[in-house]
């Protein structure tokens, strides 16, 4: 298992938070995602084999700013 720690910028809102958490949890090997959009971090629960790499490619695609925190 693997913890990881990301600053995601441009969330707004509930839906902005609620839509990066639904696409990371669709994502292979993710067990769990907490994304806050007010403090505009996320905390996302995986399998060893998925790595923070991985984790921010699918944030991106999101269309939000991501980096590892
Ligand atoms: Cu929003």
């Amino acid at each position: 298992m693997a913890v990881h720690h990301l600053k995601i910028d441009g969330m707004t809102c509930g839906g902005c938070s609620g839509r990066v958490a639904r696409v990371l949890e669709a994502m292979d090997g993710v067990e769990r995602a907490e994304v806050d959009h007010v403090e505009g971090t996320g905390v996302i629960t995986t399998a060893s084999s998925v790595t923070m790499d991985m984790v921010l490619e699918v944030v991106q695609g999101t269309g939000f700013t991501c980096a590892p925190a």
